[in-house]
């Protein structure tokens, strides 16, 4: 998430202390969306936000800017298919964690060659966070993946919520990737229980 997501409390920090404090695992700084930060701003919310991921031990993975992972460093980079080749981003990053959002088998085999530690994919449904998405694949891709043979950690994204996070597990995803289900509420800590509750239980009758 960034800081335009959080639009019922207008606080990232509390809002990630809050998905922390319940079991989030990883997190993401997006920072995109009309009135979006932007350099030195952008910058200072990223470093809030890491001394709060350090805090809870946390992996702070940045959106898209390899230059400002490098500066602050960052634990990883986010990328997308418009974003560049993810091999020059390993080049760049050495051995932090790379992540690539991929649509296909294809995609997901070419990043896998390219160097990423984990495959992004969505939208798993119909999501209006992100407003250039492609068509929505359903948990079914990452079926499919898997059929493939894509052994890759799998984090499935876009309109997930407590209610349909347990298909995608079901499908094969390692995890779930999740924005406004949690940075958009009024009360995002009890969003975050309830999403760790409905992972566990997949995850136990997964597996
Ligand atoms: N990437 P929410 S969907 C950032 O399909 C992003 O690659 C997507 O936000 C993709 O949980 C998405 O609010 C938005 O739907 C996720």
């Amino acid at each position: 998430m960034g800081s335009r997501n959080c639009t019922a409390s207008g606080n990232p920090v509390k809002v990630l202390k809050d998905a922390l404090s319940q079991g989030a695992s990883i997190f993401q700084f997006r920072e995109k969306g009309q009135g979006c930060l932007e350099g030195e701003g952008s910058e200072r919310m990223a470093i809030k936000l890491q001394a709060v991921c350090r805090e809870y031990n946390v992996p702070f993975i940045i959106n898209d800017d390899v230059e400002l992972a490098l500066k602050i460093n960052a634990d990883g980079v986010h990328i997308g298919q418009e974003d560049g080749d993810p091999s020059l981003v390993r080049n760049r990053i050495g051995d932090k964690i790379l992540g690539v959002s991929t649509h296909s088998v294809t995609e997901a085999a070419a990043a896998i060659e390219a160097g990423a530690d984990y495959l992004g994919v969505g939208p798993m449904f119909a999501t209006t966070t992100k407003p250039d998405t492609r068509t929505v694949s359903g948990p079914e891709l990452i079926s499919e993946m898997r059929r493939q043979g894509i052994q890759h950690p799998i984090v499935g994204i876009g309109g997930i919520n407590e209610a349909n996070a347990p298909d995608v597990i079901q499908a094969g995803a390692d995890g779930v990737a999740v924005i406004s289900c949690i940075s958009s509420v009024h009360d995002p800590r009890t969003a975050a229980s309830r999403m760790k509750a409905a992972l566990d239980k997949a995850r136990t009758s997964t597996h």
